[in-house]
């Protein structure tokens, strides 16, 4: 069967395992109004669903480490998408990983995986911490997202790019952000600055027409938000309180990330040039009218107001009317 990479990709504790348990939990509900269906194979669905109990019993405040717990090993989550009753047409594969693997004491080997990742990768998924980034003006940043790193795997694993790529910037924890149309432009302008190496690097000449870059803010649990940073042996600890004592996990806009990553596999799908890396898409939709009729409804959600942007491709997630 067709398959497809997707790395989850940041330093530990920023959020990518609850990102894509966000994101599974919201599949379901989301694709149910389509035509499509997405299965986990039975560990991720075992996994993921351990990480959703885990997501949901949220304490009334707590510190960003400490309630769940961080990923040990390197683990792949399989979906199958296809349309409902049918055989599924694609596997899309999840690539998830400890964020220790990032820190200097890490091997080299490990450094060497995630560079493999995203070259692997059709899509990669950059979960940002938020808070990290925009409160005491951003101090933390560079510590917790680690934003120089990511973008020195970029430009080892991107050097030689010979076919599109998508890349997802993805606020987590950005609940206190969105409040706004004031703090979320705010919240735009400070990824682009705190990102500008990433982003410039992505706009050199043989990536810009290569590669689409997307913001996609996820509010993971929905309920929570960002209170304020205590300091404990000169150590940060953001502290988050839900918003109310009966809060419910709530999760927004989860699936938007998956939106966006089949509006870039279907416009790749309708693209005439030859691509080797995804020469599989060509037929991945067939004949199947329904089939493509249900990906194009589902692509077409995607959103472009309040946070999303599209930064740079255009041409790469445009999608002809089907
Ligand atoms: N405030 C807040 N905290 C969250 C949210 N989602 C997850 N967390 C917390 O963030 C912690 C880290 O999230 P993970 O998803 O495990 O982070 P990770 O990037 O997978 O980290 P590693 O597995 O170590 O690489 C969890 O223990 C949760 O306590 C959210 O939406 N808001
Ligand atoms: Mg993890």
């Amino acid at each position: 069967m067709h398959e497809v990479k997707i790395t989850m990709l940041g330093p530990s504790g920023v959020g990518k395992t609850s990102l894509l348990t966000a994101m599974y939990e919201q599949f379901e509900s989301n694709i149910g109004r389509t035509n499509l269906q997405i299965i986990p194979d039975l560990e991720s669905s075992a996994i993921l669903q351990e990480r959703l109990a885990e997501l949901k019993s949220l304490p009334d405040s707590f510190e960003t480490k400490g309630w769940m717990s961080s990923t040990e090993n390197y683990r792949s989550f399989l979906f199958e998408l296809g349309k409902k009753g049918s055989k599924p047409s694609l596997n899309i594969h999840f690539q998830d990983y400890p964020g220790e693997w990032h820190e200097s004491k890490s091997s080299l080997e490990n450094k060497e995986m995630i560079e493999s990742f995203i070259k692997e990768s059709a899509a990669v998924i950059i979960a940002i911490d938020t808070p990290a980034l925009m409160e005491k003006n951003g101090q933390w940043h560079t510590k917790i997202n680690r934003e120089q790193q990511i973008t020195s795997l970029f430009k080892k694993a991107y050097g030689d790019l010979d076919s599109p790529r998508l890349v997802i910037l993805a606020p987590v924890r950005c609940e206190k952000y969105l409040q706004s149309a004031e703090s979320t432009a705010e919240l735009l302008r400070r990824i682009k600055e705190g990102y500008a190496k990433l982003l410039d690097l992505l706009k050199v000449e043989n990536l810009r027409t290569k590669v689409a870059v997307v913001v996609t803010p996820v509010q993971t649990v929905g309920t929570v938000v960002f209170s304020r940073i205590e300091m404990i042996d000169g150590k940060p600890h953001f502290v988050f309180r839900k918003t109310s004592h009966d809060a419910q996990y709530n999760p927004q806009d989860s699936e938007q990330p998956l939106r966006y990553l089949l509006r870039f596999l279907l416009r790749l799908h309708l693209d005439t040039r030859q691509w080797k890396f995804f020469n599989f898409l060509r037929d991945w939709l067939g004949l199947d009218n329904d089939l493509k009729r249900a990906v194009y409804e589902f692509a077409n959600g995607c959103k472009t107001t309040g946070g999303f942007v599209l930064l740079q491709g255009e041409t790469l997630l445009n999608n002809p009317k089907s």
